[in-house]
């Protein structure tokens, strides 16, 4: 952040489209070098994610949809940790200083941050040759000691997934011209669905106090279902069981599998999901389907969790395990 005596491009531009949504007093109008969060008898959880033009979003986005992934993906870990949004920083690397780009991104990451209660608190604006790239660090408040972490998983515990999985990949497959682009021609609204679920997640954070309450381990599905629950279980040091059935698909993602149109690969590994998974003891496993009910998201139990360091095991409906050629998205 610069001071505002010898207003330059960036801060002119901070100014103009950001400012307003700095509400919290601790940003202090985006004009200082540092935001304050303050916090009593509470943890303040950090979390990051950046969104890459080409590698997490489409050139061919709309600005308002970038901006909204770009915050949710942060928001969607703050939920997985059981965290209540605090607010943000924001770092833009642009190309050009467009209104006709940065109007619809400045007024879609208020709305977003004002619907999931999470301000701007500051950042920085720089200039970039491309590709354009947005970080954002998000920090959300836990009572002392509540963050739900990756190493809590016990043998026993069921594990639990939020919504449905693989329609963010099948988006993805649909705007780049994939199997599944022609297989959902016929169907502009299964389509439609598809991409909006890659361009917009839709982050868990209403069931946020739900995971604190009942989960033993839990984290967002941003890679992969198969590859992120094969993290979980590492860090806990246990293995799993999924029943493949079991896994809660989208009515456009089950047509799609069942006309053989995309393997069930594409859905347990494709990623950008970023619904919760988790594990629970069998105990808390309904109050956190009830938890689920009361806002309207799915809570749908898959598997379990066993004792032993191999992979995660994915069975097909007469107990055979899939043999999974890819886990997830993977950078490098
Ligand atoms: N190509 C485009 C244009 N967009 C995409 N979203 C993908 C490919 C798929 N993809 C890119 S990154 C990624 C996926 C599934 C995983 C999530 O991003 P990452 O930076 O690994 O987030 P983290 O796991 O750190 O939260």
């Amino acid at each position: 952040m610069t001071t505002p005596q010898n207003p330059s491009g960036e801060d002119s531009l901070i100014a103009l489209y950001f400012k307003p949504l700095a509400t919290d007093p601790g940003a202090f109008g985006l004009v200082d070098d540092a935001a304050i969060l303050s916090s009593a008898g509470e943890d303040i959880v950090v979390t990051t994610d950046a969104v890459v033009e080409g590698v997490h979003y489409l050139a061919t986005d709309p600005p308002d949809s970038i901006a909204r992934k770009a915050l949710r993906v942060n928001l969607s870990d703050l939920a997985a940790k059981g965290a209540e949004p605090a607010g943000f920083v924001l770092t833009l690397a642009l190309r050009s200083k467009e209104d006709a780009w940065l109007r619809p991104f400045a007024d879609a990451l208020g709305k977003d941050a004002k619907t999931f209660a999470c301000p701007l608190l500051g950042g920085d604006t720089v200039s970039t040759p491309g590709p354009q790239m947005i970080s954002i660090t998000a920090f959300g408040r836990v009572p002392k000691g509540r963050m739900i972490g990756r190493t809590g998983a016990r043998p026993g515990d069921l594990i639990l997934v939020t919504g449905t999985i693989g329609d963010a990949a099948l988006g993805l497959d649909v705007l780049t011209g994939g199997a599944a682009a022609g297989a959902v021609a016929s169907d502009p609204a299964a389509r439609d669905a598809l991409i909006s679920r890659y361009r917009i997640p839709q982050p868990r954070n209403a069931l946020a106090q739900a995971v604190r309450d009942h989960a033993t381990a839990a984290m967002d599905v941003s890679d992969g279902l198969a590859g992120d629950l094969t993290k979980l279980c590492a860090a806990s040091g246990v293995s799993a069981t999924v029943e493949v059935a079991s896994v809660p698909l989208s009515t456009a993602a089950r047509d799609l599998v069942a006309r053989n149109a995309v393997c069930v690969e594409t859905l347990l590994a494709g990623g950008d999901d970023y619904e919760v998974l988790c594990t629970v003891s069998p105990a808390q496993s309904d109050a956190l389907i009830a938890a689920g009910q009361a806002v309207g998201v799915a809570v749908t139990a898959i598997g379990t969790i066993v004792e032993g360091r191999e992979r995660p095991r994915f069975l097909d409906g007469q107990g055979q395990e899939l043999a999974l050629k890819r886990l997830s998205y993977s950078h490098f």
